[in-house]
């Protein structure tokens, strides 16, 4: 296993839209496990391939309590969703910035997991939110972008901000 370097916003490269995985094989298999690694030692929920730089779709999460129960999507499609829901997110690839964002409330995900079989979840609430930002990461988006322009402009600032200076306590 292996820890893997996020991108951060504004990153190019967290634009790019993932290419849907052919046949699961022992890459992809392994691709997971490292973003799994990765995950839990950022101590996220959630974490796409479009953040570790590969441009494949593929997606895992663990909202567990304990951190055991890790949860893999494969060219991951949401078939049926409904209801809204307000929901203050936070994204590994924007360290230190929170804020509310709109998604649906109950969703149908369609997916493959890690033995290439397709499956079929129902989610809602926090599991149904992060579902929806790491497909959106996959897409080449960011929860950045539901913000206004001016929240957005205010938002980058404060990373340019906070990169020099992590910048100048290295120097
Ligand atoms: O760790 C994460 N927490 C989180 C909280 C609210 C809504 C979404 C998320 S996902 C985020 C991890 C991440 O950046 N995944 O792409
Ligand atoms: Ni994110």
């Amino acid at each position: 296993m292996a820890r893997l370097t996020i991108l951060e916003f504004p990153d190019p490269r967290l634009r790019r839209v993932a290419e849907p995985v052919e046949s699961v094989s022992d890459r992809e298999r392994q691709l997971a496990a490292d973003m799994l690694e990765t995950m839990y030692h950022a101590r996220g929920i959630g974490l796409a391939a479009t953040q570790v730089n590969q441009g494949v779709r593929l997606l895992v999460l663990d909202l567990s309590e304990d951190r055991n129960e890790p949860k893999v999507f494969i060219n991951p499609e949401i078939i049926a969703r409904s209801g809204s829901q307000a929901c203050e997110e936070g994204c590994l690839s924007v360290p230190g910035i929170y804020a509310e964002v709109d998604r649906a409330d109950k969703i149908t995900v369609r997916a493959l997991g890690l033995d290439g079989e397709p499956f079929e979840m129902e989610a809602d609430g926090l599991m149904a939110v992060c579902i929806q930002h790491e497909i959106d990461h996959l897409d080449g988006k960011v929860f950045v972008d539901y913000l206004s322009p001016l929240k957005r402009r205010m938002v980058e600032k404060r990373l340019k901000k906070q990169k020099q200076r992590d910048a100048e306590a290295v120097a």
